[in-house]
């Protein structure tokens, strides 16, 4: 008898833990930044190509209509990460260098959806959603940050290239900082031990455009002042290698247990300062170059899964935070060498707009075995599903109400439904909001072109009305010509706002 039980206790065990195995693929999520949905060549550039982007669509499904959140960073990663709209909550627009952590603890985060089944999670590379509480001094313990938030491990960019302070965070600490040498960050009272680059110009290696001109650091003035913790210093020029390595590390790491790594990358966001080896990948200048980079960090996760023998048990997402912006503050020559480049493709706008080329964006999957080779979809996908549809993937129940506004669509991820979302909001100042090919864009009385970055925000008075299906380039509004449409997409809206 005795012998009977723990037979059947070790079938069981072995059933379950097989069921496990089929059901707990690893998961990278790999998080490009300011990368346009014409970016890369399996999107259709032609000026820069991606090799290793486009094998994982090559080998998996490309998105047409696939989503970020929001048009800027903070509030697209708020939403992934909670599977809330950003717009709903107060504090989630691009955060200072210094913002305290604005997700609160207490939330159910996307790492908190693999947990219990035995994953491993990590989050290296651009956090940018804040990091301690108000006033934090940064010489001491760096929390609450992603490990309060359910991930077990994280190697830091703590905002973004452009802002002080510039230096990593591993878990709860300043990487290789001196204790004699304390750091201070301000958003405020200006420091200064350390030149600025609206006093020092002479000192620049990179000049901005517009803002930035504040503490220099490697040549480059940031925005923030920042004194000390000069041996912490990040240096622009290695910050793929570093964080790549750091990724690289962790996938070796975690091999024998089921993993969730969030990839997260400075590429191709200002300050555009690849490492000398992809200077002159492209004729685009480091913009173009930064994108050459970005696929050769890209190749080396997708070599350390071939390597580790991964491959055919890891969903790997590639996906950008929001859409391109060529000049978005430092005169890196984007602008002048861009040629026939279109970093929004075909579409309207980019970064900070409403337009679709505010949120669209490359959306890509693999899957082998799981998703089909080669597979396009014209779903409509968005990154704030990816609580809920991971969550179908354990399948695992949470509670009403953990992850609002996110839904799962595992089956259209895996490109057996040819439907994703019936709706969704975009958010850039105003909310736009999709339903099928329709878009509307809410009035708004902001400028029709940004004056710094040139890009054309969707803003207007009178709101605009779209019909995708035959203008995917937003050129005709009907919002005039379809006042009853016009009518049920304002209504919907506002149903949506208030959260029915
Ligand atoms: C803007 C910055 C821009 C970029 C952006 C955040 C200026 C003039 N512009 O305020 O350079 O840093 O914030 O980009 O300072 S994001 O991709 O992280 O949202
Ligand atoms: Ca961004």
């Amino acid at each position: 008898m005795k012998h009977f039980i723990a037979l059947l206790f070790f079938t069981c065990f072995a059933i379950t833990s097989q069921i496990q195995a089929a059901e707990t693929p690893n998961i990278v999520l790999i998080y490009a930044d300011d990368l346009g949905y014409g970016d890369v060549s399996c999107y259709g550039a032609t000026s820069v190509t991606t090799p290793a982007i486009d094998r994982i669509a090559a080998e998996g499904i490309r998105f047409t209509d696939g989503h970020a959140p929001s048009a800027t960073c903070t509030p697209s990663r708020y939403a992934m990460l909670t599977g809330e709209y950003a717009w709903r909550r107060k504090g989630t627009g691009i955060a200072r260098g210094n913002a305290p952590l604005i997700i609160d603890p207490s939330r159910k985060t996307l790492p908190d959806v693999l947990t219990p089944h035995g994953y491993r999670t990590g989050v290296v590379g651009k956090w940018h959603l804040g990091l301690g509480n108000r006033d934090m001094d940064w010489n001491g313990k760096i929390k609450p940050g992603p490990i309060e938030l359910g991930f077990e491990y994280c190697y830091l960019i703590p905002a973004t290239g452009d802002r002080v302070p510039t230096v990593y965070v591993e878990d709860h600490h300043i990487v290789g900082l001196d204790p004699n040498d304390p750091i201070t960050v301000s958003f405020g009272k200006p420091l200064t031990d350390l030149p600025t680059g609206k006093d020092h110009p002479e000192l620049l290696k990179m000049h901005p455009s517009h803002g930035h001109n504040h503490t220099i650091i490697n040549g480059i003035s940031r925005i923030g002042y920042m004194s000390g913790g000069k041996s912490a210093w990040w240096k622009d020029e290695d910050m793929a290698d570093v964080i790549t390595e750091k990724a690289v590390q962790y996938i070796e790491k975690n091999k024998d247990d089921p993993f969730f790594l969030f990839f997260s990358y400075h590429d191709i966001h200002v300050p555009r300062v690849p490492h000398p080896r992809f200077v002159g990948k492209t004729s685009m200048g480091p913009r173009g170059d930064a994108i050459s980079q970005l696929d050769w960090c890209t190749q080396q996760i997708l070599d350390t899964l071939d390597r580790l023998k991964l491959s055919d048990n890891t969903l790997v997402i590639f996906t950008s935070d929001n859409g391109p912006v060529v000049d978005d503050g430092y005169k890196d020559d984007a602008v002048k060498k861009l040629g026939k480049h279109k970093p929004a493709s075909h579409l309207r706008g980019g970064k900070y707009s409403a337009f679709e080329g505010g949120t669209r964006i490359p959306f890509i999957a693999r899957w082998p075995g799981k998703i089909e080779a080669g597979a396009v979809s014209d779903a409509l996908m968005c990154q704030i599903d990816f609580p809920a549809t991971f969550a179908e993937l354990m399948e695992s129940e949470y509670a009403a109400g953990e992850f609002p506004d996110s839904q799962g669509h595992m089956q259209a991820l895996l490109g057996k439904s040819k439907t994703g979302r019936e709706e969704l909001i975009e958010h850039a100042r105003v909310l736009a909001l999709r339903k099928g090919n329709w878009k509307y864009i809410e009035p708004s009385k902001g400028p029709a072109v940004y004056s710094n970055t040139n890009i054309e925000s969707g803003f207007a008075k009178g709101g605009l009305l779209f019909d995708l299906s035959n203008d995917p380039s937003e050129k005709n509004d009907l919002a005039k010509s379809h006042p009853k449409k016009l009518k049920e997409m304002q209504q919907r809206l506002a149903e949506i706002k208030s959260n029915e």
